[in-house]
């Protein structure tokens, strides 16, 4: 892999530094109370790692428990196994509760996905993401030199350059937002909107997933903070304010599609996925997966599958969906509240259709093996993406990576960041339209062979063009304005 940005006449960086809500391990207690660390998996750490090692580099972050731990001994081992050297930044329980679950997860997450009626605005929130930024901030200003790269993750984090230019850090800083970032009839909904938006001006460089977000972005800063310049017109503007320029740029994120396809394309996966066929007999398999989320849709998609068992009978006995849902912010009441929602829903559906031999939905609440998700996405005839609004979404990715014999349709919600790229080889709905979606079903079910074919080919070629390699080579080869 190459990386521009050493080659190019900007300031040579020393070291990457990467710094996210967690660290990219995990620790888990056994049955009797000795700790373990595994290493983390998903697509940023693989792509992130291979840099990390080559150029030198660490990773800081929150190790994700806050009971009394030798964290620096349990992070040393994980540091070891990862081949680069992870930081922790540790939290104390209310740290946690209320900088991660409170500020993080229900106010920025539901207003960046336009819920506002979801957000809990308490300002004591508020005072712990500032403080747990300020933390993150230190551990970063003790760990890194003026020529390190500091790139920061997501949402959590917003704070973080502004607190480290209080500390009279110069170094380059650059953040990337996964979540979507909202429109500015929303975003100035949020109490501390115009603190948010300063904070994210003393990054050098940010990168949003999607040219709706980051003009999003842009019009927000028009809005609300004076005498900018701007212009739109590539895929790396430029925002000039009083004194300096940052460069604000679209970076779609992707998955290693040529490790996802090789390993789906694996005889163990194959068998389990011919096991997954013979068990739900003379039926096209749809798929949901999804991380137990309100913006993920997944009440939604239940109506719109129970509206295709009424208006299409004749699918019926013919298609079984397949949903599986990974747990997620069970601290929280409303994914709780939500839980017991689609529980009651598929229950529902469930009753009401069931004949002798067929069941319309198979509903799993778990985290899956690999093999075994990979084997789902090989199974399933036609996957089913419908979030109400998603970043990107990176199952609609994987499904295209791991259907190696090209006979799937992808339907996909035209919310997902990753509609940009797929909206003409997939069929595009939204998901807030039950029949419309119901209607998607029946045409997916229908699709000749050839048209599913012709279509997945070019799904899995746009997706192996633009993989997370890519994502993170144009990031960090992208030329930052000199403060
Ligand atoms: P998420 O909201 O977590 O990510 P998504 O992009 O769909 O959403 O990623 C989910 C990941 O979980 C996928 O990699 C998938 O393989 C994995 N997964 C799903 N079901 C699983 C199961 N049962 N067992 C194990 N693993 C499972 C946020 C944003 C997204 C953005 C990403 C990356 O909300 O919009 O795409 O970050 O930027």
């Amino acid at each position: 892999m190459s990386h521009p940005r050493d080659q190019s006449n900007n300031l040579r960086v020393d070291r990457l530094v990467i710094v996210s809500n967690r660290l990219p391990i995990v620790l888990t207690k056994g049955d009797l109370g000795d700790w373990q660390v595994q290493p983390g998996s998903g697509g940023l750490v693989t792509a992130l790692a291979p840099v990390l090692r080559d150029r030198g580099g660490l990773w800081i972050g929150w190790p994700g428990t806050v009971e009394e731990v030798d964290l620096d001994g349990l992070v040393a081992i994980g540091s070891q196994d990862a081949g680069y050297i992870l930081k922790p930044v540790k939290l104390t329980a209310e740290e946690a509760n209320q900088y991660y679950f409170g500020f993080s997860n229900e106010i920025i997450w539901p207003l960046f996905h336009d819920m506002q009626s979801r957000c809990n605005f308490d300002p004591a929130y508020w005072n712990m993401y500032q403080a747990v930024n300020c933390k993150f901030a230190q551990v970063i200003a003790q760990n890194t030199g003026m020529n390190d790269y500091i790139w920061v993750h997501d949402y959590h984090l917003t704070l973080v350059a502004k607190e480290l230019r209080g500390m009279e850090l110069e170094c380059k800083i650059g953040f990337f937002l996964h979540i979507p970032f909202p429109p500015l009839d929303i975003f100035i909904k949020l109490p501390w909107r115009l603190q948010i938006l300063r904070a994210l001006l003393e990054y050098d460089l940010i990168g949003f997933q999607t040219t709706r977000d980051r003009n999003n972005f842009i019009h927000c800063v028009e809005a609300l903070i004076k005498s900018i310049r701007y212009d739109t017109r590539r895929q790396v503007s430029t925002i000039t304010v009083p004194n300096r320029e940052i460069r604000v740029g679209v970076f779609p994120i992707s998955i290693d599609f040529n490790e996802f396809a090789r390993q789906a394309a694996a005889k163990s996966v194959a068998e389990r996925a011919s096991l997954l066929y013979e068990a739900i007999p003379n039926c096209q398999i749809i798929l949901g997966v999804d991380r137990l989320d309100y913006s993920k849709g997944i009440p939604e998609k239940l109506q719109a599958f129970r509206n295709t068992l009424e208006r299409f009978d004749d699918l019926q006995g013919k298609v079984t969906l397949v949903q599986i849902v990974v747990p997620s912010r069970e601290d929280i009441p409303e994914y709780r509240e939500l839980k017991t929602e689609i529980e009651g829903l598929v229950s529902e559906i469930n009753g009401k259709f069931t004949q002798p031999g067929w069941i319309p939905i198979q509903y799993m609440f778990r985290n899956l093996e690999r093999t075994e998700l990979l084997a789902y996405y090989r199974a399933a005839e036609i996957a089913l993406v419908t979030p109400l609004k998603d970043g990107m979404n990176l199952v609609a990715k994987e499904y295209c990576a791991a259907k190696v014999d090209t006979n799937g349709v992808l339907i996909l919600s035209e919310f997902a960041g990753a509609a940009t790229q797929l909206r003409r080889n997939s069929l595009l709905v939204n998901p807030y339209d039950i029949e419309g979606v119901a209607n998607a079903i029946h045409r997916a079910y229908n699709m000749s062979r050839d048209e599913r074919r012709s279509r997945m080919r070019r799904l899995r070629k746009s997706i192996q063009k633009r993989d997370i390699f890519w994502w993170v080579d144009s990031f960090l080869g992208q030329p930052l304005p000199i403060r």
